[in-house]
């Protein structure tokens, strides 16, 4: 009794309030093979990733939720852009015998419209195992949608009454909107219900194996690593706002070719040639796995020169930098770099702004980098006394880069166009 006691406030010291945290968990909170077909979710020892080309289905038909509960190791609740990362990496087992082939690196969507215009032959054998953001609808949240909450919003289906980019959650990425979008039938699905234009999709990572070379087939008992891509401003958001809600819920997917007849649709069907991954629920293999680095800031900042010391030792090691300095030499010194949320050693990472301008119509363009777990807006001035907000879409048209487009005129232009525009970071 005694013993449990002190294990238990040992456990509570343990959660990272503030400062670095470094999870190693190797279970799951949850894992679901999404696929409509699973009549017992949860409760599945394996799950697969494939491909559909049938046009009543998704065409990232199976897909794999996999999700972490973090509150207990990691304090929720904080701003999100206090959670600063260092490595975010899932891990899976592949559970079947050399079912498919090793590719490690991406497809593009014109490699799987087989007899469509712009089909490209894929270069290298294989298909890539991604991993994705999870979206959910239907009402669900990361909170709500279970192991085995219903797959989509037909209380029972069959082949032929389920349609298409409905399952209940999904594979997503962000948009150029910067919204987590759906990417179940981005290669070019088409059907009644589905005339979208097919779009190319940006995985937040491809698994890597050491135990088949490129083009080989991977036997059993592999594992796939996914080592998210922290370079992306919007990744590392999701991340953020994933451990301040204490829950993080990624997807496996791929368009692996699965053991079916390709009925009036594109790819490569009628070869099974998929993954299978051990579940929670097997005992034979080992379980997803998540390693998680990273640092809680807060406020504390025993040497008040405005640095916070979980940001001082986050990036130097200590708490001997100086707000004035700029070790990485790119202009902006550490002050700045804390506030703008960039990187005070690495010189690629800065506020800058790329370009502004005004186009034919007079409508202010601003083009400037971002980071993670920060909003923007952008305001405008004729004299740059008085400012209001401009009115217009933020979208992000390359990683890292914001582009503020104003809609509606607030400032006419003069002639020549002349005005002041400023971009507030929260
Ligand atoms: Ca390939
Ligand atoms: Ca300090
Ligand atoms: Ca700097
Ligand atoms: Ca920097």
């Amino acid at each position: 009794m005694r013993w449990s006691a002190f294990l238990l406030c040992l456990l509570v010291a343990l959660r990272a309030l503030g400062g670095e945290f470094g999870l190693r968990i190797g279970q799951p909170t949850l894992d679901r093979w999404m696929y409509p077909f699973d009549f017992e979710p949860g409760n599945r020892v394996t799950a697969s990733t494939f491909a559909s080309f049938d046009s009543r289905f998704d065409t990232r038909d199976a897909q794999f939720l996999l999700g972490w509960d973090t509150a207990a190791l990691v304090a929720p609740k904080a701003a999100p852009a206090r959670y600063l990362l260092r490595r975010v990496r899932v891990s899976v087992t592949v559970s079947r015998d050399k079912t498919f082939f090793y590719d490690p690196t991406y497809d593009s969507y014109v490699t799987y419209m087989t007899n469509q215009p712009g089909y490209v032959v894929d270069g290298d054998l294989g298909r890539p195992i991604e991993l994705y953001g999870a979206g959910f609808r239907g009402g669900f949240t990361a909170e709500t949608f279970l192991e085995n909450s219903a797959y989509g919003p037909l209380n029972a289906f069959t082949s032929s009454n389920i349609s298409i980019a409905t399952r209940n959650a999904f594979a997503a990425q962000f948009d150029a909107r910067g919204e987590l979008i759906d990417l179940a039938n981005h290669v070019g699905q088409a059907n009644a219900t589905w005339t979208n234009a097919p779009f190319e999709a940006r995985p937040w990572a491809v698994g890597q194996t050491t135990n088949a070379a490129p083009g080989e087939l991977v036997p059993e008992d592999s594992v796939l690593t996914f080592e998210l891509d922290l370079t992306d401003p919007l990744v590392v958001g999701y991340v953020q706002g994933a451990l301040a809600n204490g829950r993080l819920r990624f997807f496996i997917s791929s368009l692996s070719p699965a053991q079916q007849a390709t009925v009036g649709g594109t790819g490569n069907g009628g070869f099974g040639s998929y993954p299978l991954y051990a579940n929670k629920e097997n005992a034979l293999y080992d379980p997803p796995k998540l390693e998680l680095d990273g640092a809680l800031i807060t406020d504390e900042d025993s040497d008040t020169d405005g640095l916070p010391d979980d940001w001082e030792r986050f990036y130097f090691g200590d708490i001997t930098a100086t707000p004035e300095a700029d070790p990485d030499g790119d202009g902006a010194d550490n002050r700045r770099e804390y506030a703008t949320g960039t990187q005070p050693l690495a010189a690629a990472s800065a506020f800058r702004l790329l370009a502004s301008t005004f186009d034919a119509d007079g409508q202010v363009q601003v083009r400037f980098t971002t980071a993670p777990g920060r909003t923007y807006r952008v305001e405008v001035s004729a004299d740059q006394q008085n400012w209001s907000p401009a009115q217009g879409q933020l979208t992000y048209p390359a990683t890292g880069v914001a582009e503020f487009t104003e809609q509606r005129l607030n400032l006419p232009p003069a002639v020549p166009p002349f005005g002041f525009c400023r971009v507030v970071i929260e």
